[in-house]
């Protein structure tokens, strides 16, 4: 039996805390000795917080791509994940050749070029494979603040896992920032989804159809019965252990689809 490894995936908006959370574990893992390598996948980032095992910044030079191209920054994004799907078998290579037990994936700022273009997704499927993939998606407080924000974010969420059909984690990113006020906001709609959708209609959302508002129900219901929406901080590390233990109980359910 080859030997068994893991991928974790960091997904979520720009800014949501994908890049710092990739730091965080990374130290975690480090701090119980495993080991644990780091894959950049986003080739626009000028600063990482930690030093990529594995960059795709040495294979894509987003600067030389906008003059060669004429491209906006957009277009340069784009055209950057094409290039990195054309060149993924060495990405893949070096995964191979260095056999880590935890590879941590940090993705693009922007999720659209990684879980929706054909490009990011093959390149998804190419390091997910072989391994016991997991990805966490980080719901960033500050697009959770309206019912509105929150449900869209919801429902993104699992846009996303549907897309990339990976096994997800959801997390609230930055914990340590929200306002107490709007914790309780937050944990109200998670305890009792109806409330989510009563404050969706008192926002003025008339056009909210029963069935999305059942469906919104749904989701955090079974958000709710896998331990999701889990409150974390990549600052002061709160929660990451038990984000961690949710991550080991997928892999746990999952020994027999890898071996
Ligand atoms: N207070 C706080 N800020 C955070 C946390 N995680 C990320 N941030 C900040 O949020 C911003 C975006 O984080 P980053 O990891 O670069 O987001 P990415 O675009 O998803 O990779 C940065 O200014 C981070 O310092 C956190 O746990 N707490
Ligand atoms: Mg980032």
């Amino acid at each position: 039996m080859a030997k068994r490894y893991y991928t974790i995936f960091m997904l979520g908006t720009a800014g949501s805390g994908k890049t710092v959370l990739t730091k965080t574990m990374l130290d975690w893992f480090n701090e119980k000795k495993l080991d644990v390598i780091t894959l950049n996948l986003d080739a626009g980032v000028r600063r990482l917080p930690y030093n990529p095992d594995i960059d795709v910044r040495d294979i894509v030079n987003i600067d030389n791509l906008t003059d060669k191209l004429d491209l906006g920054p957009n277009g340069a994004m784009i055209a950057s994940m094409d290039l990195i799907a054309t060149k993924i078998d060495t990405v893949r290579d070096e995964i191979d050749y260095i056999k880590p037990e935890y590879l941590l994936v940090d993705t693009p700022g922007q999720i659209e070029l990684f879980a929706y273009r054909s490009s990011g997704r093959l390149v998804s499927s190419v390091i997910a494979e072989g391994s016991q993939p997991a990805s966490i998606f980080l719901i960033d407080p500050s697009l959770a603040l309206r019912p509105e924000g929150f449900s869209s974010i919801l429902l993104l969420s699992v846009s996303v896992a549907f897309q990339l059909a990976l096994p997800q984690i959801t997390a609230i990113s930055k914990s340590d920032i929200i306002e107490k006020e709007q914790m309780e906001h937050l944990e109200n709609w998670i305890d009792s989804p109806e409330s989510l959708v009563t404050d969706l209609q008192r926002s003025g959302i008339v056009s909210l159809s029963q069935q999305l508002g059942m469906s919104i129900i749904d989701i955090l219901q079974q958000f709710k019965s896998t331990g999701d929406l889990l409150p974390i901080s990549s600052n002061t590390g709160y929660n990451i252990d038990t984000l961690i233990a949710l991550l080991e109980r997928d892999w746990g359910e999952r020994d027999d689809f890898y071996e």
